[in-house]
């Protein structure tokens, strides 16, 4: 009994969050554009071949750890193609299998039926499985382990038909198919089980001879994200889906995973991330809501061990957010925040965003054009953009109408 009470009162209730603008404390962030000999970066051609590389080693050895090159994926097994949503789409099921191995991710991939030609897609991790993303019997539940979840009855680690569309709220396909585009989602258990000891039976585990890297060498996130790469091999494959206009979305912990994904592989044409928080589009050295101190206790094997060093005093880090999401450019970004998820420090999201636009301004590109915190529902910026919504933590159709109409602009 004593021990229990002892695990409980631990950084949960210790942690109180700061909610206060007025109490974030003064910082200064790294400059994107100078170089660690000193040297200041002033064309686009330096930021790519010196500023550009030097930055995700620091992101590397501070925040995330190593991410593989790969090896790709070259071998497929398609379970399953059928039309969906009353013909409107082509509904396909891909084992997607890790390189030459036999460890293997099920993505859920739809195609607008009805449009000629390759189409641009996007792609994301969900957090439930393949079969909460849209309520139909023929999508396999997940078999691998999965959170417990009241509200759905899972209380022994594994999924029930009763959550078939949990998740439908957050994956308007069929608005997103109406828009002529694909969605490409897959289950992020089949790359790492998000728990402390999930690493154990993951991909950080399962691939260590193929990977060449030790399970402490990367984290959790870096693992999810690796598999959003291999999702993209595939799509290299199939002729209905055009390769070099996909977009990699990711909500909360799958947003930080999505910016880290595209950091590392260019082959992902626009970046949108929604409400990714701390470790994700939030800066670091603002203390408010979640901090590196909070993320890196509650969550420490997202990250590599050197992280936490951090969290008494995030001055120290060699990078801030700001600089994860220069690497982005001069692909357009685009940033998502909500009004009430202020554990993800919205504003900070926003000057992140922000300080990110000097970079774009090196390839002649107009970031969010403002340091002005926009209204709500009033997304601003052109290469990069940003918006807050009304309401919490979540992916609305709000926010897809904007990311679906932001790759409009950019692909036409
Ligand atoms: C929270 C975590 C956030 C965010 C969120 C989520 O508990 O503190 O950084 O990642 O989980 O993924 O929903």
């Amino acid at each position: 009994m004593m021990f229990f009470f002892f695990s409980r009162t631990s950084w949960a209730q210790e942690f109180v969050p700061n909610y206060d603008e007025l109490k974030v404390g003064n910082y200064t962030l790294p400059d994107p554009l100078r170089l660690a000999n000193g040297r200041a970066v002033t064309s686009s051609k330096q930021w790519t071949n010196e500023r550009a590389p030097e930055i995700l080693k620091l992101f590397n050895e501070n925040v995330y750890g190593a991410f593989p090159d790969g090896p790709k994926s070259t071998h497929f097994e398609l379970l399953d193609e059928r039309e969906a949503l009353n013909g409107k789409a082509i509904a396909k099921q891909v084992r997607i299998f890790f390189g030459a191995s036999q460890e293997y991710m099920d993505m859920l991939l739809f195609l607008p039926a009805k449009v000629k030609g390759s189409v641009p897609v996007f792609i994301g991790l969900n957090f439930m499985g393949n079969h909460t993303v849209l309520n139909d019997s023929w999508i396999p539940l997940t078999s691998r382990w999965v959170s417990n979840n009241s509200t759905y009855g899972i209380s022994d680690h594994k999924t029930n038909e009763g959550s078939r569309g949990a998740q439908s709220a957050r994956w308007p396909v069929e608005m997103v198919i109406d828009a002529g585009y694909g969605l490409a989602t897959a289950y992020y258990g089949d790359l790492e089980p998000d728990y402390p000891d999930g690493w154990r039976t993951g991909i950080r585990t399962t691939l260590q001879t193929l990977t060449g890297l030790q399970p402490r060498q990367w984290g959790a996130l870096g693992a999810w994200g690796w598999g959003l790469c291999r999702m993209m091999d595939y799509l290299e494959t199939d002729k209905k889906v055009n390769p070099k206009k996909v977009i990699i979305t990711g909500h909360s912990r799958l947003g930080k995973a999505a910016l880290w994904t595209a950091a590392n592989d260019k082959r992902f044409a626009i970046v949108v991330s929604n409400n990714s928080g701390e470790g994700g589009t939030a800066l670091a050295r603002r203390n408010y809501g979640e901090t590196v101190e909070r993320i890196s206790t509650a969550f420490p094997y997202w990250f590599i061990s050197t992280y936490a060093t951090y969290g008494k005093d995030p001055a120290q880090l060699p990078v801030d957010q700001h600089m994860l999401l220069g690497l982005m450019a001069p692909r357009p970004l685009y940033v998502a925040s909500a009004l009430d998820d202020k554990w993800a420090d919205p504003y900070g999201e926003f000057l992140s965003a922000y300080h990110a636009g000097r970079v774009y301004a090196l390839f002649g590109k107009n970031g969010l054009g403002t340091d002005t915190m926009p209204a709500t529902d009033q997304p601003v910026g052109d290469f990069v953009r940003y918006h807050i919504r009304q309401g919490g933590h979540d992916i609305k159709p709000y926010d897809w109408e904007q990311f679906i109409a932001f790759a409009n602009r950019h692909f036409k």
